[in-house]
């Protein structure tokens, strides 16, 4: 593998504050230099998760200044646009300006990604210091993100929220959804754009855009989105995700002079619907639109509902089995392939369709530690550290043997290094 002499814990934490200072711009955090010049969603939660401890004020002003892109209707964009650097799909596609409901101040995508903010805020509260301020200024933006989550997004009615587009999952080419995308129009635009070829060499990436613009000439509707919108699925990650934000956002509570017990109720609705809806001996991706089904493939965010504490014992033990097993880290070198190995689509050079990711490893690691499950903590702290290690920040990494893929310097790889080190 592509290797580079050991590096020690305390230049480790050099190196990883050295690529937050360089992707720092001033109000946020960039995701890596050249290729994600502007502020993505989930990608800012796991960088203030990851300075928490070594620049909390930092950390509260990235996470501000994803709040400055919130709409009225409470949604949070999965990217916001700070400079006019240029990106696809940018500011031309999603036109944000032409939305009453979005912000004025900044120009913002019209998705959102997994909402992780609460856990991240919860994170700052409990290892950063003097927080509560900061707690009590960002509660409101939360339960608004989370209140859009339960409203406009639950377009199965049953307690979940839908993605309404691959970007949204934060896994955009995961196998989870070739069979939906595939079950839309065949779409040609004619243009073509070398980086993003190489992530959807198949053409996908023209549906992604399709998708984003039939929902943008809606006009952004929840209306459309529940009656016409042709992707809808409700995904165990982003749900499971969400349920830990709302029992952050409980504890989070008192500290803001709020209510706890609404969250704890939304924690609960969510913790149902996951049981009820998306268990069928593993969490599937539930296809609202092809005749509403459970897609039988397994990937990485089958494991999200494993973040709930009160996650019944026996599906811990199954899913914990799954995780060890062949299928998952049983079979690799380093932890945890984004894809069952198994699946006729891993592949283990392609971005979310095989590579093992910093922030699913650090997601597990704490579903790992909420369950109590000390090894598999361990264990899971100790691979992803020898990846960065070995390969540096990078994008994504075999999970074979272990080589970095994707971009260098990448944030949140930085960012949750600092946090496993802790
Ligand atoms: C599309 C920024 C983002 C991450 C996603 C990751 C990738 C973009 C892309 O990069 O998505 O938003 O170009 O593929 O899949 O998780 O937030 O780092």
């Amino acid at each position: 593998m592509e290797g580079r002499p050991a590096v020690d814990d305390a230049a480790l934490e050099r190196e990883a504050l050295a690529v937050l200072e360089a992707n720092w711009t001033g109000v946020a955090t960039v995701p890596a230099p050249g290729l994600y010049p502007h502020q993505w969603s989930w990608d800012s939660a796991f960088v203030a998760i990851g300075m928490a401890r070594h620049r909390p004020a930092q950390a509260a002003q990235e996470l501000l200044s994803l709040l400055e892109g919130q709409w009225a209707t409470g949604m949070v964009p999965h990217i916001v646009f700070h400079t006019p650097e240029m990106y696809f799909p940018g500011p031309s596609v999603w036109r944000s300006q032409d939305q009453e409901s979005a912000p004025n101040s900044v120009l913002t995508s019209g998705l959102t990604a997994p909402p992780m903010h609460a856990l991240a805020v919860w994170w700052l509260w409990r290892h950063g210091s003097d927080m509560a301020g900061f707690v009590r200024r960002v509660f409101p933006a939360l339960a608004a993100q989370h209140h859009y989550l339960a409203t406009s997004r639950d377009l199965g009615g049953a307690g979940l929220a839908a993605i309404v587009h691959p970007w949204e999952s934060g896994m955009d080419d995961s196998p989870a959804w070739d069979e939906p995308l595939a079950a839309l129009p065949e779409i040609r635009y004619g243009y073509r754009n070398v980086d993003l070829d190489e992530r959807h060499p198949d053409s996908a990436h023209d549906r992604y855009v399709w998708l984003a613009l039939r929902y943008r000439n809606a006009g952004y509707r929840s209306e459309y989105l529940r009656d016409e919108h042709p992707f809808a699925i409700e995904d165990p990650m982003f749900n499971g995700i969400w349920l830990a934000a709302c029992m952050a956002l409980a504890e989070l509570a008192p500290v803001a002079g709020e209510d706890p017990a609404p969250h704890l109720e939304q924690a609960a609705r969510i913790r149902q619907a996951l049981q009820e809806r998306l268990w069928d001996g593993c969490f599937h991706a539930r296809d609202l639109r092809g005749g509403d089904h459970l897609i039988p493939i397994s990937t990485v965010g089958s494991f999200g509902p494993l973040l709930d504490p009160a996650l019944p014992a026996e599906r811990v033990v199954s899913l914990i089995e799954v995780l060890e097993s062949a299928r998952f880290m049983g079979a690799t070198g380093y932890p945890v392939p984004s894809c069952e190995i198994r699946a006729a689509q891993f592949d283990r050079t392609r971005y979310w369709r095989g590579p093992s990711w910093v922030n699913t490893n650090w997601l597990l690691r704490r579903a790992a530690a909420v369950h109590g499950l000390t090894h598999l903590t361990q264990l899971l702290t100790t691979g992803t550290l020898r990846l960065v290690r070995q390969a540096g920040f990078r994008e994504c990494f075999d999970p074979f043997d272990g080589s970095g893929r994707g971009c260098r310097d990448f944030s949140w790889s930085a960012a949750l290094t600092l946090d496993l080190l802790a």
